[in-house]
């Protein structure tokens, strides 16, 4: 693929697709959308991304997505402790932040993340904004657990 390079955040944001393609790579079989129609957003469509979790951080912290695009989360614990995945609005994580949810099953944005595990949870992100993802298991949001996801109007 050819990354744009005028500018810094482009360079940024084309990394965070190369990400997903990786998935394919190593033979993970998931789907990603290609011909993005804008470089600097993933979508629309379905999409997987690829989201590392290292030391208590996610990474990438942050990306962009088209509005009504369903992102599928590939998350990889590299930690030997528990964390969780949780995306939505904010009344979502206020719910995860005040409440005390052990296990996430099988609610779309929010799952659990068994030590140098992997899950996976499939998000559809509807309207234009700015959604926050992170891990509210105890101390870690406070310690900088938790990432942005900006949702582009379409084109
Ligand atoms: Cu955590």
């Amino acid at each position: 693929m050819t990354a744009p390079t005028t500018t810094r955040r482009r360079i940024g944001r084309v990394a965070v697709a190369a990400t997903a393609i990786t998935v394919i790579v190593t033979g993970m079989g998931y789907a990603v959308a290609s011909g993005l129609e804008d470089p600097e957003a993933l979508g629309p469509g379905d999409v997987t991304v690829e989201i590392d979790i290292e030391y208590s951080r996610f990474v990438p912290g942050n990306l962009t997505v088209v509005e009504g695009t369903r992102v599928r989360f590939l998350v990889v614990n590299g930690d030997p402790i528990h964390h969780e995945f949780i995306t939505g609005d904010a009344d979502v994580h206020l719910r995860h932040a005040n409440g005390t949810e052990a296990e996430h099953p099988s609610v779309p944005g929010e799952v659990s993340v068994e030590p140098n595990g992997t899950a996976i949870t499939t998000f559809t992100f509807e309207k234009p904004g700015v959604y926050e993802f992170a891990c509210h298991l105890p101390g870690h949001y406070a310690y900088g657990m938790r990432g942005e996801i900006e949702v582009v109007p379409a084109a």
